[in-house]
């Protein structure tokens, strides 16, 4: 059983948004096709509070109950099973998915009986990375969909570097014309 992972397409990280990621909405249509492909697609949303220790490093995003922290307006979001929120603690920075606080995720992909996941969204050098690395080692095969992720580069390389992280990791990289 597969399911794909969203992560974070969210209106602060488009175009316009407290910390956009350069064409991060460039994701919503490939995410929205590879929709099809899958019974089970799930997402995460960074949901923080406004006094959040995480924005000591990084402006204020993704305020619980703002439009920022909505869903970019394109994505297909009646196609979300489950949503994760994350970050929401006080001194809780949520860069992955399995982070969630309304659920833990690794039991319920074992309850729904996922053994495989794809991974897409924002941004690939964080929140994507921090994801896709802590369901490889929790055993689930996991695959970064590469025309379906964008990321920050914060630094010259950091993108790469992540993807190549990921890969050290046992990640399979792939492409969404490839997803059966
Ligand atoms: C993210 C930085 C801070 C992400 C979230 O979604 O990748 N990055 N919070
Ligand atoms: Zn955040």
């Amino acid at each position: 059983m597969k399911a794909l992972l969203i992560v974070d397409v969210q209106n602060d990280f488009c175009p316009g948004g407290a910390l956009a990621v350069a064409d991060g909405d460039a994701v919503v249509p490939v995410i929205n096709r590879l929709m099809d492909k899958f019974s089970l697609v799930i997402a995460s949303r960074d949901d923080h509070p406004e006094d959040s220790r995480h924005f000591e490093v990084w402006p204020v995003h993704c305020v619980h109950g703002t439009q920022g922290a909505e869903y970019h307006p394109d994505l297909n979001a009646a196609r979300i099973g489950q949503e994760l929120f994350k970050g929401t603690g006080k001194g809780d920075d949520g860069y992955s998915a399995f982070e969630a606080t309304n659920i833990d995720l690794e039991e319920y992909l074992k309850d729904q009986g996922v053994d495989e996941l794809y991974v897409t969204g924002l941004a690939t050098d964080y929140c994507v990375k921090a994801s896709a690395i802590d369901a490889a080692r929790k055993g689930i095969r996991t695959y970064l969909i590469r025309d379906a992720v964008k990321g920050v580069e914060a630094k010259k390389g950091d993108i790469s570097n992540a993807v190549r992280e990921m890969e050290k990791n046992g990640i399979r990289v792939i492409t969404s014309a490839n997803v059966r």
